[in-house]
């Protein structure tokens, strides 16, 4: 019965079945997913790009942080620096898939196959799109809360996917808590007491926290037959010279409150390590390291979790999260999105949209205002 352990990342299963889709859309019941774990290839890093202070965009990593390994009980006080040591990255402002694309146009050669008549410069990739996206979709069996919108355009036989703001979503943009303002610092402030800006020196915990900066990594991967490329948000790597290359010496880091009940214990198994899981699975960043902290935002435990181990830690929990199920939805979306957008416009949406507890559904759009390829995208892909 168990082909594979499921614990075994990124090597390749028996050709799975997809679903069949319903008449009008795909469901996202976990039982339908529960099959051989899909071929999920090691992914590998093709590049990476910087954004700065002021949210510009580098075609390199001078925004890669090194990371210190703090005291297991540190005692850091993440409400330090808030808010005058503070520099909010604007989130009104969608920002869509302009990075990635911009990435893209910088590194063609490295995507492009060798120029044909029938197909100049095509992309040798199915799929593009952030990595956050994918893991909305690795998670959606199991998420009871929030649901999701997702722009597809087809150019040049490649699949943009881009994720548009739900309704519920900037409601609660607009309407949070200042408490929640503060908190959502609190992940910041963390990453700036155990990051150093190069391999020789240390965090400065007295420094001002901007969140306009970022180093993202792009991979390129494959889901059984869907060729994938994506970039994700990477926080540090190893600062050791002799760490294994990117993605391996990557490393992800986390608040969560510190857990003091079985109850406790058992949400984070089941609804947290869900998500730490997924994002960092999906660009083979193998470890998570999480900062528990207090009601007043004191780190009082720091602890690493191997990406390969989540899945064992949360075996004893009842009616838990599976990977597989995680990666076959996810596999059988990207197959009902290629059968579905056909069309190869960059003026055309495939608006393919979700709610707990409902199919996924779809709607068209033409020159709306959901087209997101940009001019200058589409033009210098055209020429
Ligand atoms: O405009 C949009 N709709 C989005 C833009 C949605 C999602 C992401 N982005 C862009 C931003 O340019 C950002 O730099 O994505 C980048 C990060 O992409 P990702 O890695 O695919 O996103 P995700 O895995 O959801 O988040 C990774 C980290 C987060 O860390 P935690 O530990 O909280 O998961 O990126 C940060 C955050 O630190 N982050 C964002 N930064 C800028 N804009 C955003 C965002 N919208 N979402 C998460
Ligand atoms: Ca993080």
């Amino acid at each position: 019965k168990h082909s594979r352990p499921n614990h075994h990342p990124y090597k390749s299963g028996p050709t799975p079945q997809p679903n069949p889709p319903s008449s009008q859309g795909l469901s996202t019941r976990r039982e339908l997913y529960e099959r051989d774990f899909p071929v999920y290839k090691q992914p590998v890093e093709v590049g990476c790009f910087s954004l700065d202070s002021k949210r510009r965009f580098f075609n390199d990593s001078r925004q890669m942080r090194y990371y210190v390994e703090p005291d297991r009980n540190p005692n850091f006080d993440l409400r330090d620096g808030y808010k005058y040591r503070f520099i909010k990255r604007d989130d009104s402002v969608k920002e869509k898939l302009d990075h990635i694309l911009r990435w893209i146009l910088a590194n063609r050669s490295k995507l492009s196959s060798r120029v044909t008549t029938a197909s100049p410069c095509a992309l040798d990739v199915d799929i593009v799109t952030w990595r956050g996206h994918l893991t909305k979709l690795l998670t959606s069996p199991y998420e009871t809360r929030e649901g999701w919108l997702l722009a597809v355009t087809r150019f040049r036989g490649t699949l943009y996917i881009s994720e548009v703001e739900t309704e519920a979503a900037r409601r609660d943009r607009e309407n949070r808590t200042e408490r929640h303002e503060e908190m959502m610092y609190w992940g910041y402030k963390f990453e700036q007491y155990t990051c150093a800006d190069n391999a020789q020196s240390v965090p400065d915990p007295g420094g001002v926290v901007n969140t306009n900066e970022a180093f993202c990594t792009v991979v390129q991967t494959r889901l059984a037959d869907h060729r994938l490329l994506f970039s994700g948000e990477v926080d540090c790597r190893d600062k050791d010279p002799n760490a294994p290359a990117p993605p391996a010496c990557y490393i992800e880091l986390k608040t969560s409150a510190e857990i003091c009940t079985p109850k406790q214990r058992s949400n984070f198994h089941r609804f947290k390590l869900l998500k730490w899981w997924a994002q960092s699975f999906l660009p083979g960043v193998p470890r998570v390291v999480a900062g528990f902290r207090d009601h007043e935002g004191v780190v009082v435990t720091v602890d690493t979790f191997p990406i390969s181990k989540m899945s064992h830690l949360i075996k004893n929990e009842h009616n838990c999260w599976k990977p597989t199920v995680c990666m076959n939805f996810c596999c059988d979306f990207l197959s009902f999105v290629k059968r579905i957008a056909t069309e190869d416009n960059p003026s055309v949406v495939y608006l393919f949209s979700w709610e707990p507890h409902r199919d996924v559904t779809y709607s068209v759009h033409r020159d709306s205002q959901y087209s997101f390829l940009p001019h200058w995208y589409v033009e210098e892909m055209t020429s």
